[in-house]
């Protein structure tokens, strides 16, 4: 087992909702009143290796926390896999309506220490400014990234590595050249960094993320629009849509994945996945003259 001090540079964080509802029962005489139990407060996100390789029921890490200022361990639990959320975690963390007797209450803070599958611990994580939690029932949104980076490049050091190493075997290596994997060596649209994070080859023009095939509906009633794009293994794709490029407004447009599904925002890939699944999705017809689509990968 080895332990790392790791600080996560790519944590993206929001909190989407708050309920104090369970602070009132204190309000009439906080100091004498006893410390209750209260609704957790829950964080909830993407738990990903240093290529973007989200964890799942196939490759399963183990999430703990503890209470900051003691160190005693609050909580723990274990990644899942779900079609229809790009969220692969749910760590509930107790709390009271006050920080007595050791409880941890509105205020207080958690470090988060994650163990991957192959034994490796990332203790020590800092979770930029989630570290507090929220008040009782609340969610926070944090996604996790295992990555230990000291580099320019937000990237994991190994994985800048291992990039320099491919780009040195490959045709696009000009001797006397600095490395930059923020280019697109190969021309294919995406950069280096871009297409280590989502599975493809940045050293092959004929592999990257990228639509496949797309088919207008027809004009019978309840025709769909046909849309098919490669997949990569354990990663998390979602569709946007928008009516013009000079001017783009990006929006999340719903997969639905057979003709009578229910839509669904995301298309998640198990992490022992096929290694080049291409899934046909069907889509509502776009109004309006022109609809650009795009793929991104989580
Ligand atoms: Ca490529």
């Amino acid at each position: 087992m080895k332990n790392l001090t790791a600080v996560d540079l790519t944590f993206r964080v929001a909190v989407i909702a708050l309920a104090f509802a369970s602070l009132a029962a204190c309000a009439a005489n906080p100091a004498a009143a006893p410390a209750q139990s209260v609704t957790p407060c829950t964080y909830v996100g993407r738990l990903m290796d240093a290529e973007h390789v989200g964890f799942d029921t196939n490759r399963v890490a183990e999430i703990a926390a503890y209470d900051a200022s003691s160190d005693k361990l609050v909580a723990t639990t274990k990644t899942f896999f779900k079609a229809d959320s790009r969220r692969n975690y749910a760590l509930r963390i107790p709390m009271a309506s006050k920080s007595v007797d050791g409880a941890l209450a509105p205020g207080s803070t958690v470090r988060i220490e994650v163990k991957e599958p192959n034994g490796m611990v990332w203790s020590g994580l800092v979770v930029d400014n989630d570290a507090e939690i929220g008040g009782p029932g609340s969610v926070k949104e944090v996604d996790m990234v295992l990555a230990y980076c000291t580099n320019a490049y937000g990237i994991d050091n190994d994985l800048l590595d291992d990039l320099r190493r491919a780009w040195q075997n490959s045709a696009y290596h000009v001797e006397g050249e600095t490395f930059d994997p923020r280019k697109d060596y190969d021309g294919d649209g995406m950069s280096t960094i871009g297409e280590a994070l989502s599975g493809t080859n940045p050293f092959d023009p004929n592999d990257c993320l990228s639509i496949r095939s797309f088919r207008r509906a027809g004009q019978d009633a309840g025709a769909k629009d046909v849309l098919t794009f490669e997949c990569r293994p354990g990663r998390s794709y979602r569709l946007e849509v928008t009516d013009s490029l000079e001017n783009p407004n990006w929006q999340t447009k719903e997969f639905s994945r057979d003709e009578n599904g229910t839509p669904i925002n995301y298309i998640n890939v198990p992490s022992t996945g096929s290694s080049e699944e291409t899934p046909t999705v069907y889509l509502l017809p776009q109004t309006g003259p022109k609809a650009f689509f795009r793929i991104k990968a989580d």
